[in-house]
């Protein structure tokens, strides 16, 4: 068994099935989540998993949201000590039979020109494209500002 399978399991006994669960063909998108942002934030965050059961490579191409102007797909690194954040120009690649999580600290989803904060209980709709999967929609579900906090920080992304 290798540590990737070991932490896609531990994943699995970590977070419980939800109703923003979605599959689409092979594809399942599990734990969608976000973080409440502060009153006058215009950038918030958003975490899943994604699955891929089919035999070969699927690829989120790109995301929309109702409620922000725009949607990233990021990559968090660690350069010179700093937390930085840049978009992923060719999204994320899910191998096939394989798990990816968007997690903080991470890749991530980046709402940009958010509409009205997020706040911790409600849900986010979004709109994740595949290359080949095609359109999935599912929700975030916002939890409270400091949840599973990243290392680095959104304020200042711009
Ligand atoms: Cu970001």
């Amino acid at each position: 068994m290798t540590y990737r399978m070991l932490l896609t399991l531990a994943a699995v006994v970590a977070v419980p099935a939800s109703a923003q669960d979605v599959r689409s063909g092979s594809l399942t998108v599990t734990s969608p989540w976000s973080r409440a942002t502060a009153p006058r934030a215009t950038v918030g965050a958003g975490f899943l998993t994604i699955r891929n059961g089919d035999a070969q490579a699927d690829r989120l191409v790109s995301v929309t949201s109702p409620r922000a102007e725009r949607v990233e797909i990021h990559a968090m690194s660690m350069k010179n000590g700093v937390m930085r954040m840049r978009p992923l120009a060719n999204g994320v690649t899910v191998p096939p039979q394989r798990a990816t999580t968007l997690a903080p600290g991470g890749n991530h989803l980046m709402l940009m020109g958010l509409k009205a904060p997020l706040k911790a209980g409600e849900r986010v709709p979004v709109t994740l494209r595949f290359a080949r999967a095609g359109l999935v929609t599912t929700q975030l579900v916002v939890g409270s500002a400091g949840a599973a906090a990243p290392m680095g920080s959104h304020e200042g992304h711009h």
